[in-house]
């Protein structure tokens, strides 16, 4: 790729997120996600901290300023208001209603989480700030510093009460919606009965193929039913609810966001009870991936709650201790070798040598299915970062080339990418996916 490349796919970029810039926080997309979801809004600040650092920090503040007073960053902030077109709206959730902790909050929300990309947004947030603007950065980074831990802290406690270092993810909304790690736990739901309801997202987009089944969105809001039942109280959800999944990617996420959280403290003037919190929670959070890491298979699994099985699937979410940044020499060999072989970016039918995010050997594997095979270019810039963190530079230069390449080839910012023939799928206009791309083709310091 030229310099002129670069800068032409850097406007674009910035075009795609100031397009969808509702005024202080971002749409995740223009037309099927018209709100401000959680994991999609760190990436979005990594984008606009390219652009202007201060909104940035808005993007994340705002985000905050919905989160539930026992520490939840909500998934989704109903910004937007119940006349946008986005099913399921609030009043499936009615957080509100049900629990004190969502209450007195600028925005409706939903009752699930994200993984907590946040803190790793923050820290790139301060390496992009100039000079001029430390002064004001930093008191704001240090007015958010506290929320973050606070966030992390339910994650490490509310989400984990066995102290395994592994998170407990409540629902396939949590991250990867209709990835097949899920799908054992949902069959399990012999008789969802959700109340009557209407898709939007198939007709949004037009091809349902790209997107979860009815059999799929029939659990899923069966799911919500339940949670709302239970209050969205983790000690009720714990004892009762039927899909409790100890998740190695979100867990190994908040390994990597735990390790910014410790480089924050020093820049936020945390005190010595926060640093040693934190840190506790990432020596918890790599043993817990240790113990899920299989030498066999050289992957990580995750691990069914209520069934009391582990899920092993060939699926991006398996480089969990490499996206945890914290894999040891053993575990780091075994993974780059898979990495790169033919169930992974070695296969020799895909386009471009980028993690899909369900394997082509797979039985699950569908080409244009969602999170069952296409690539999303968020989570290749995630095991970019963790890449160059592990010192494996090469690799992840190769990374960086080849997601820039495939956007270029595509001309278009979706939300993910067919594997074998790098055509764009789901949603156009990503912001996300313009994100990534601005810190990926942003020019050396
Ligand atoms: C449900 C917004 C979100 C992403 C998720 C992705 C998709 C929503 C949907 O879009 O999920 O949250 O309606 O399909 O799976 O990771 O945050 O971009």
């Amino acid at each position: 790729m030229t310099a002129g490349t670069d800068v032409a796919l850097r406007d674009q970029a910035a075009a795609v997120l100031r397009g969808n810039d509702a005024g202080g926080w971002t749409k995740a997309s223009p037309l099927l996600y018209p709100h401000q979801w959680s994991w999609d809004s760190a990436f979005i600040a990594i984008g606009w901290a390219h652009l202007d650092v201060r909104r940035a920090m808005t993007e994340l503040e705002q985000l905050f300023a919905a989160q539930w007073s026992t520490g939840m960053v909500p998934h989704i902030v109903f910004r937007a208001g119940r006349g946008a077109r986005y099913f399921p709206g609030p009043e499936w959730w009615d957080c509100a209603a049900v629990t004190p902790a969502a209450r007195g909050l600028p925005a409706q929300t939903t009752g699930i989480c994200q993984p907590p990309v946040h803190a790793l947004a923050v820290r790139r947030i301060w390496q992009l700030t100039p000079p001029r603007l430390r002064p004001e950065i930093r008191a704001r980074i240090q007015a958010l510093f506290p929320r973050l831990v606070h966030w992390h802290r339910y994650l490490a406690t509310g989400r984990d009460p066995e102290e395994s270092g592994l998170v407990t993810a409540y629902h396939p909304w949590e991250g990867t919606d209709n990835s097949p790690r899920w799908d054992r736990a949902l069959a399990r739901i012999e008789a969802p009965r959700p109340g009557p309801y209407t898709r939007l997202d198939t007709s949004e987009l037009g091809d349902p193929a790209q997107r979860p089944t009815d059999w799929d969105y029939d659990r899923y809001l069966w799911l919500v039913e339940l949670l709302r039942e239970y209050r969205y109280d983790d000690e009720q959800i714990h004892r009762h609810y039927p899909f409790q999944i100890k998740d190695v990617f979100f867990s190994a996420v908040l390994v990597a966001a735990n390790a910014a959280l410790l480089d924050l403290a020093g820049v936020a003037g945390g005190g010595d009870g926060d640093r040693a919190e934190v840190a506790g929670w990432l020596d918890r959070g790599r043993a817990g991936l240790t113990r899920q890491f299989d030498a066999g298979s050289g992957l990580c699994a995750d691990y069914d709650v209520r069934a009391g099985e582990q899920i092993r699937l060939r699926t991006f979410a398996g480089f969990a201790p490499l996206f945890a940044r914290t894999a040891d020499g053993g575990q780091r060999a075994a993974q780059l070798r898979l990495l790169d072989s033919a169930d992974f970016c070695g296969n020799p039918r895909l386009r471009w040598p980028l993690l899909p995010s369900t394997s082509p050997a797979e039985p699950a594997f569908e080409p244009h299915n969602y999170w069952r095979g296409p690539v999303w270019p968020v989570i290749d810039w995630l095991l970019w970062q963790s890449l160059i963190e592990l010192g494996c530079a090469d690799r992840a230069a190769g990374l960086r080339r080849d997601s820039l390449a495939q956007v270029t080839g595509a001309g278009e910012f979706n939300e993910y990418f067919d594997p074998f023939t790098g055509a764009p799928l789901g949603s156009p206009r990503q912001s996300w996916t313009a994100a990534v791309v601005l810190d990926w083709a942003a020019p050396p310091p």
